[in-house]
């Protein structure tokens, strides 16, 4: 088990994880019946992450996203956090290489303000849809760091919904994200405006436009999307 160093405290992290080139997503403090299995004496998870184009150009920038191997993202995601990690004396956590996942969402709902949107992905007030996680850091001493600010989530006066209507395939509805039509749409003809400038219903969304995704990052992330379900 890794031991927090003496040193690591909120501003060591926030500097370490800024001079990574990734951005800082807040943290929470573990109950004692979530400190089992790999989190066996941890008291601390701090979530680090992507909003908007931090994060994002960094991994640009990086050796894995020409390397024409897989998963340049994630391997990306592995040498940034592990090197993180091991510099504060924490033990990395990652959203992908499951089932089963690390819940990555309802811990982000502890340490950020933020609500699960129509889309199920969650929603910032400043940054919108348009955040995600690259990893976690695991700490077995609690670290002093204020409470998640708390804000009402944006979704709650949003009169028109307009993220449930600009699905071409209206994959968003009750029964919740249709992952097969989105699919299919993506994979034909007609999908390609997806493809090229990204989800529809997420650009539909009025919250965080500075923040959306520009052409690339769209286009990686449809990509993947659809890689991972070959
Ligand atoms: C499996 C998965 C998918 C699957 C299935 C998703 C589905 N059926 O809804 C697929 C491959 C389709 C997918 C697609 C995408 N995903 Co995804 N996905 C995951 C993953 C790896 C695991 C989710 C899980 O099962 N967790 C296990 C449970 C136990 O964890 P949990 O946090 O407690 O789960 C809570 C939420 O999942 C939430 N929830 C789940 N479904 C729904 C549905 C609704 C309507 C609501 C309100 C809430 C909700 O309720 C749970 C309890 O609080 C997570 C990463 C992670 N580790 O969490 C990313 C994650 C959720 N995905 C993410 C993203 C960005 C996407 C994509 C937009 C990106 C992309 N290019 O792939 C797309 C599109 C999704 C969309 N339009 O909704 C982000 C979301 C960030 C955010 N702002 O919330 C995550 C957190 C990954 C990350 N690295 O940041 N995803
Ligand atoms: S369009 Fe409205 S309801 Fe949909 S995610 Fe954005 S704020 Fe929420
Ligand atoms: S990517 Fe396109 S088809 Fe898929 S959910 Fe978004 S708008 Fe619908």
């Amino acid at each position: 088990m890794n031991t927090a160093q003496p040193s690591v405290n909120r501003d060591g992290i926030r500097q370490a994880v800024e001079q990574a080139g990734l951005a800082l997503r807040g943290a929470l403090r573990l109950e004692p019946e979530e400190q089992t299995g790999l989190l066996a004496g941890m008291h601390q998870i701090v979530l680090v992450g992507l909003i908007g184009r931090t994060g994002w150009d960094s991994f640009a920038r990086s050796p894995e996203a020409g390397d024409g191997r897989p998963d340049p993202l994630d391997r990306w995601s592995e040498r940034c956090l592990g090197e993180l990690a091991r510099h504060l004396g924490a033990q990395a956590l990652y959203p992908f290489g499951g089932p089963p996942y690390w819940p990555f969402q309802r811990w982000a709902q502890r340490a950020e303000p933020l609500a699960p949107s129509p889309l199920g992905l969650l929603i910032h007030p400043d940054y919108g849809l348009w955040h995600s996680y690259r990893g976690a850091l695991a700490f077995a001493e609690p670290i002093d760091w204020p409470p998640a600010a708390q804000a009402p989530s944006p979704c709650a006066s949003c009169a028109d919904q307009p993220c449930l209507t600009a699905c071409p395939v209206s994959a968003f509805g009750q029964a919740g994200y249709d992952v097969a039509a989105c699919a299919g749409w993506l994979r034909s003809p007609a999908g390609q405006t997806c493809m090229d400038q990204g989800c529809q219903a997420r650009l539909a969304c009025p919250v965080g436009r500075p923040f959306a995704h520009r052409p690339d990052q769209a286009r990686f992330g449809m990509r993947a999307f659809l890689a991972a379900r070959d």
